[in-house]
């Protein structure tokens, strides 16, 4: 046993411990953490800051503005690493700290890992009440840090040096596992984080975490196989983890092979390209009506690394067939077995290719075959509608940028968003042609994602046009990062449509019998409501302001060279335009369940909720 050690810092050595840790799979080496974000306080500023200057030749560290921004970007990075690699995020006390909790949520809900280094009071307690310490009357060792247990994976709490080593080695286990990754905090008291100890040198030494492709069991798989060939009417569901295990080429070799369908969720389009002939497009409250015909009619549902998410099952309304049965693939047996599942527990690709093994010589009925295709070149035409501006000089509607960004991207470029009315008009209407293409945060839908996630790919790929598209108060809930993005010399593009104020919401709460009530961003009237002239806000010039080169298009004409001058631009670049509300969105093909007021003296939320029980009846537990 060697007795060697080292004389450093906890937080030194944190650090020093991170950049010597790996990801294995497929035989490719990764750095798990490949950079840290910051900002400094009085509670990281000596400790961590400290031990990244002394170890930037190891660590790259990213200045943010805004910490829940830097978990955004971390995460954002980590999805399109296919969370192989992660990024590290540390904070002062108190504010900094509890600023964590949005982004450690999106990251713990869609599964992506992020490291979440927050400081935290002195654990000596010589400095009681420290600046900024929340003092509890009766529990003295809860601290605000306490709020991102619930939204970890893993949470730890460092009160002492030598606590470091089972902390930093099970955080770095959890970050890796595919089956229990999320968010991961060490919560690091400002004292121990300066405080020096003799540490083993193995604890430095080079690590690899295998990120393995565990294979379903046997018996599992016989049954599922028999489930499938029994099948007339099956229907994939494909979900984030068929693109996290990079499970695509072996997605598309089953469906070549048998011609089962995919529909898609949020998290997992993309999973073919569009113009595969089995490609159904998105599926659920947003999906395509050929997806939702075809949920409603499936007598076997095989979900490959999916949720089932709301949006996904209308709510408990889209599978009808009173036969249907589920089959699902998926890494975690918590999510294998939602929906009363045949499961098969493992990861997607070991998982799709042995079941196209074993599935060999099946075929599903041609008229199915033939059935899905014609639906499909329906929806195609439903698509071309919403895409075209016959007037070139009018102002867009929203789908019409839409169709103006697909004339212009290619195969690589990679289009974020998360929040407003942009999620479901993407999901229906969106040709994906590669699997980084789509890149939509729908675990959490959170409302400033898209531009500090654009950061994070952007970093992951170098190179590659990036896009992140905002609506006006999505842009005004988060737009810190751009001066980082300016900073950094990231070229992403921003596309920011402005249509005073929440569209989305708006059209929700118009159906919920809520009357648009406050989803407008105008004057307050004489009356007292927001239904005066819009306001006078130039968010162009704000972006301008912040240091981005800004494209405004007044017409689909002018859109269509702003997008193509920004794709080409090595320069953070903003397309600014003003959208008309015409809906030429197609309208939601399955429901979503948003309860509505039983009770009312308004006509609006009375008619509203009998609408909303006849739709109530069609839910249905699947046990
Ligand atoms: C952080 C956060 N707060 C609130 C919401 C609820 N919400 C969903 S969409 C939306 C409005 C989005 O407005 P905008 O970005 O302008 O898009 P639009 O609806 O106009 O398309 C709100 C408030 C959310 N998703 N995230
Ligand atoms: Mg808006």
């Amino acid at each position: 046993m060697s007795a060697a050690t080292r004389r450093l810092t906890t937080a030194q050595a944190l650090v020093r411990f991170l950049s010597a840790q790996y990801t294995e799979r497929d035989g490719v080496r990764r750095r798990l953490i490949t950079g840290t974000w910051g900002i400094f306080g009085h509670g990281n500023v000596a400790g961590i800051g400290q031990a990244l200057v002394e170890y930037a030749d190891v660590m790259p560290y990213h200045q943010g503005r805004n910490e829940q921004a830097m978990v955004h970007a971390a995460v954002g990075h980590a999805r399109q690493l296919n969370r192989l690699s992660a990024q590290a995020v540390t904070t002062s006390i108190g504010p900094g700290a509890t600023n964590l909790v949005t982004g450690a949520a999106l990251a713990t809900v869609n599964r992506l890992p992020v490291l979440l280094l927050p400081g935290d009071y002195f654990a000596s307690r010589v400095a009681d009440p420290l600046l900024q310490q929340l003092e509890h009357p009766v529990e003295a060792d809860v601290s605000v840090n306490d709020t991102l247990r619930p939204v970890s994976r893993y949470f730890d709490r460092v009160t002492r040096p030598e606590a470091l080593i089972p902390s930093a080695l099970n955080a770095a286990r959890v970050l890796a596992d595919p089956a229990e990754t999320g968010a991961v905090t060490l919560a690091l008291p400002q004292d121990v984080q300066a405080e020096a100890y003799d540490w083993p040198e193995e604890f430095f030494a080079e690590r690899v975490w295998s990120v393995r492709r565990p294979a379903p069991d046997p018996a599992e798989l016989t049954a599922a196989v028999a489930a499938v060939r029994a099948a007339r009417r099956p229907l994939i569901v494909a979900g984030g983890g068929v693109h996290h295990s990079e499970a695509e080429e072996a997605l598309k070799a089953l469906v070549d092979a048998t011609g089962i369908p995919v529909a898609s969720t949020q998290a997992g389009k993309g999973s073919l390209r569009h113009d595969h002939p089995a490609d159904l497009g998105g599926i659920g409250h947003t999906g395509t009506a050929v997806s939702d015909e075809l949920a409603r009619t499936a007598d076997l549902v095989i979900g490959v690394g999916t949720r089932y998410s709301d949006f996904t099952t209308a709510s408990g309304t889209l599978f009808q067939n009173p036969d249907v049965r589920f089959l699902n693939l998926n890494i975690t047996g918590f999510d294998a077995h939602k929906l009363a599942a045949r499961t098969l527990v493992g990861d997607a690709r070991t998982g799709l290719e042995q079941l196209a093994g074993a599935l060999a010589g099946h075929r599903v009925e041609p008229s199915y075959e033939a059935e899905y295709r014609a639906g499909k070149e329906r929806w195609e035409r439903v698509v071309e509608t919403a895409y075209r501006a016959d007037d070139d000089t009018a102002v867009p509607t929203q789908t019409q940028v839409l169709g103006a960004l697909d004339a212009v991207v290619g195969d690589e470029d990679v289009v974020i968003n998360a929040a407003g009315s942009l999620p479901g008009d993407l999901h229906k209407l969106w040709r994906s042609r590669s699997p980084r293409q789509y890149h939509l945060e729908y675990g959490y839908s959170c409302m400033g994602y898209e531009i500090p996630a654009a950061l994070g790919v952007q970093q992951a790929a170098p190179g590659t046009p990036v896009w992140a598209l905002v609506g006006d108060g999505t842009y005004l809930m988060n737009p810190t990062e751009i001066v980082t993005a300016v900073q950094e010399r990231l070229p992403v593009k921003l596309v920011l449509i402005q249509n005073h104020g929440y569209a989305s919401i708006g059209g929700l709460s118009e159906s919920v019998g809520a009357e648009r009530f406050g989803t407008a961003y105008r004057h307050r009237a004489a009356d007292g409501t927001f239904t005066g002239a819009p306001l006078p806000v130039d968010l162009a010039a704000n972006a301008a302001s912040l240091g981005m080169d800004v494209l405004r298009a007044k017409t689909v004409r002018e859109l269509r060279n702003a997008l193509a001058e920004a794709r080409a631009s090595d320069r953070p670049t903003c397309v600014y335009v003003e959208t008309d509300p015409a809906p030429t969105a197609p309208p939601a093909e399955a429901w979503w369940d948003v309860p509505v007021a039983e009770v009312s003296a308004r006509e609006a939320a009375v008619q509203a909720r009998a609408r909303y029980d006849s739709e109530a009846a069609g839910r249905r537990r699947h046990l």
